[in-house]
């Protein structure tokens, strides 16, 4: 396997951090300890935990005004292969990638799996476009794809979807995450009932070629690129589809796709005990689908989130096997910074709420205690927790502190000598 930072330096690194780790361990794990909580068994579930990077996520992202590039940027999935097994080296907290067709599409899937088994990456689900027209395309989805009144366009972005499933059956992937850009601009511009059945007919087409051990996303976004009416807007729909489809279709939820009041945790709630929550995608936002980095604006939320995945997880829910990943756009950071904090910051939630106290908090909400079950969990939330994730990290070969040991290591410098600048790419934004 090819290690794309020196392990050595890392080690380096590591040594100067190792005895203060040690002690905020020592300390943290004893404080645990008087709440009855095993730092240990903590530490494992974080050192096992796992959330893939999106393949779009290390190339700079930008909005519909501008794109900066940024040195060093990947060319083609093989670079960003390599940005990713950055994170994954670091961090220990990205084993898989997620890509996305066509951007990604290589002469041969097996050139995929060869650089993936050299870098020590797996593939998570797989993502399809019908948001953008390619080179040569026969028919354009200015106005759908899944959903579009003509047949033509219909079938041809059912074949696109197929053919996902194909690349990702010869790369190990045993998803496909479904996102569709599918909606109106204008009152009146299409019959709702009847595009939605067009959606839906096209998705049973392409539900039929899944596999027996896949699984099938949806996922909802509230508005952009339509800005009237959304074809799958909200996590109502995205269950209706779910549920029409079978056994193997679930939601995904998309903590920007929503509108910024919405209670996303309850939406979590409700498709957990329905046995539909397939999947996410982590990011953060403030006033709409902005793609800030998870964690960077409310990071309670990312918390509460993870306190009924925990819930779940802990009562063993029969089916309950969500695949995470994180979807930001980078547009002023180095996406390789962004993605191990925010990797970082999915992986902190988590050991929040995995100590919180849960029979404390059933007593509360059995004798309406509202403030004390309040409390409860802000006091998982107010514990500086960051000694378990750089303990977990350190354990599995990682870096205590993956961001300065990223920029000790100069990485964009160096790389920025191999590959030239580019000047211009897809903004990354689904
Ligand atoms: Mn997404």
């Amino acid at each position: 396997m090819t290690d794309m930072i020196d392990t050595g330096f890392v080690a380096e690194q590591n040594a100067k951090a190792e005895s203060d780790l040690s002690i905020d361990y020592a300390a943290l794990g004893e404080k645990l300890s008087r709440q009855g909580i095993d730092i240990e068994a903590i530490c494992a579930k974080i050192a096992a935990y796992g959330v893939a990077v999106p393949s779009w996520g290390v190339g700079t992202g930008g909005t519909r005004f501008a794109r900066f590039p940024g040195i060093g940027e990947p060319r083609h999935i093989f670079d960003k292969l390599e940005d990713c097994a950055v994170i994954q080296q670091l961090t220990r907290a990205t084993p898989t990638v997620s890509l996305h067709i066509p951007w990604d599409k290589t002469d041969d899937p097996k050139e995929l799996v060869d650089k993936g088994n050299e870098l020590g990456l797996g593939f998570d689900a797989m993502n399809s476009n019908t948001f953008q027209d390619q080179v040569g395309q026969e028919h354009s989805y200015k106005y759908g794809s899944l959903s579009h009144s003509d047949a033509a366009t219909r079938a041809q972005a059912v074949a696109h979807n197929i053919d996902c499933i194909e690349i990702g059956k010869a790369i190990g992937s045993k998803a496909l995450t479904v996102w569709v850009g599918d909606g109106s601009n204008f009152p009146g511009q299409t019959h709702f009932i009847d595009q939605f059945d067009r959606y839906l007919d096209a998705m049973h087409e392409i539900y039929a070629e899944l596999p027996d051990d896949w699984r099938i996303f949806s996922e909802h976004k509230i508005y952009e690129p339509a800005f009237y009416s959304t074809v799958v807007q909200d996590w109502g729909t995205n269950y209706l589809i779910a549920k029409e489809l079978g056994d193997k279709a679930f939601a995904l939820v998309d903590l920007g796709h929503h509108a910024p009041t919405v209670n996303i945790e309850m939406i979590v709630a409700r498709l957990i005990r329905f046995g539909k929550l397939g999947g996410f995608h982590f990011n953060d936002s403030k006033y709409g689908d902005d793609d800030l980095d998870t964690g960077s604006i409310d990071p309670y939320r990312l918390f509460l989130v993870f306190n009924e995945l925990v819930d779940a997880e802990l009562k063993q829910v029969e089916g309950f096997d969500p695949m995470h990943m994180l979807d930001q756009s980078h547009n002023v950071t180095d996406p390789i910074e962004s993605l191990m904090s925010s990797a970082m910051e999915v992986q902190r939630a988590y050991a929040q709420a995995l100590i919180v106290d849960r029979s404390k908090l059933a007593d509360c909400q059995d004798g309406n205690d509202a403030l004390m079950a309040s409390e409860c969990l802000k006091k998982a939330f107010r514990t500086d927790v960051e000694p378990i994730l750089a303990m977990a990290r350190m354990r599995n070969g990682g870096a205590i502190d993956p961001v300065a040991t990223y920029r000790a290591v100069g990485y964009r410098a160096k790389i920025g000598k191999i590959r030239p600048l580019v000047a211009v790419g897809s903004s990354g934004i689904v």
